[in-house]
């Protein structure tokens, strides 16, 4: 039997219409992409391409950006343009988690109501506030494990196929799961969580163990596997694994252990996010990451030592490039 959804956002008609096996129909949506680094910039190119009309937000005020996608054509995206942030059905917040409040702070007047929020970086916790200083937008919350890498300022590179993960925040962006086959249609796999708080707690414990291990010792991914590390990633595992439990995921330490070394092997070849922000003097995500770990086991009575001493150690080399 057919079934037909139609949904309005703003004033798009979205309408995902299927029968039997055809695929749905995806109608174009007025994207902004808030922060368009590797990952932001990877599904720039792939959104504007799957037909929708996208444009950037950048930190570097200018009025046009180009980019190009290994061979595809080089695409150019208005920026920073007020109207189109207004009139956004959605806005793609692709900013390191610790520049996601400060930059939606300033923008928050010329965000509207209807406009879907979706947050897509490392670590937790920008949810809460965010959800706080717009409470009546749509918020959904997206991990992905797709590689991209910015070799120059107009280039982008797929490093990396991996899948995205979306699911609702709150109730507004619960009721979104029509952005599934939109993500979908433009880099596939994409998946629509009910419970999107699960995977997210799930890559908060690997980023915990692969980012400041590799950031400490300025090594990649591939390094962990070697048995020097294996005494410390199984201490951190039982103590992320108590806090796990206690937010309510009865994830096994066998489990943490398969997934840890399966994302050590699977990226072996990579440098972790908090590598490269170490090695170019950058500001880490670390209070993101491991801090929001450590605020929870605070919250739950729980010690993690191991936990406590990576995140002064990451938090004593961002003193010393001050
Ligand atoms: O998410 C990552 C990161 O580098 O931030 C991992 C999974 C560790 C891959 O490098």
């Amino acid at each position: 039997m057919a079934r037909l959804r139609a949904i309005f956002i703003g004033n798009t008609f979205i309408s995902s219409y299927s029968l039997g096996k055809f695929a749905p129909i995806i109608v174009k949506m007025k994207i902004v992409i808030l922060g368009p680094g590797a990952i932001g910039s990877l599904w720039a190119c792939c959104l504007s391409r799957a037909g929708h009309s996208v444009s950037l937000w950048s930190q570097h005020q200018c009025d046009s950006i180009y980019l190009q996608q290994e061979h595809f054509p080089e695409i150019q995206f208005t920026s920073n343009d007020k109207d189109k942030l207004t009139s956004a059905d959605l806005l793609l917040v692709t900013l390191k988690a610790p520049k996601v409040l400060p930059v939606i702070e300033r923008m928050v007047l010329d965000i509207a109501q209807e406009t879907i929020v979706v947050l897509m970086h490392n670590g937790m916790g920008t949810a809460e506030a965010i959800d706080t200083l717009l409470p009546n937008n749509p918020l959904v919350i997206a991990t992905t494990t797709h590689g991209a890498f910015r070799p120059k300022p107009n280039q982008v590179l797929h490093t990396g196929n991996g899948y995205t993960e979306l699911g609702g925040y709150n109730d507004g962006g619960k009721r979104c799961d029509f952005l599934q086959p939109v993500f979908e249609h433009a880099l596939p796999k994409t998946s629509w969580q009910t419970d999107i708080l699960t995977p997210t707690w799930h890559k908060l414990a690997i980023n915990c163990i692969i980012n400041p291990l590799t950031a400490i010792d300025q090594v990649k991914n591939g390094e962990l596997s070697s048995l020097k590390y294996q005494e410390v990633i199984t201490l951190l595992i039982d103590e992320i694994r108590q806090v796990l439990n206690a937010e309510g995921l009865p994830v096994t330490r066998e489990k943490l252990v398969t997934t840890v070394h399966q994302v050590i092997e699977a990226t072996s070849d990579n440098y972790s996010s908090m590598y490269q922000d170490i090695f170019h003097k950058r500001p880490s995500e670390i209070d993101f990451i491991t801090g929001y770990l450590l605020q929870r086991a605070k919250a739950h009575n729980i010690s993690a030592p191991v936990n406590q001493t990576l995140f002064q150690k990451i938090k004593q080399i961002e003193q010393d490039h001050d």
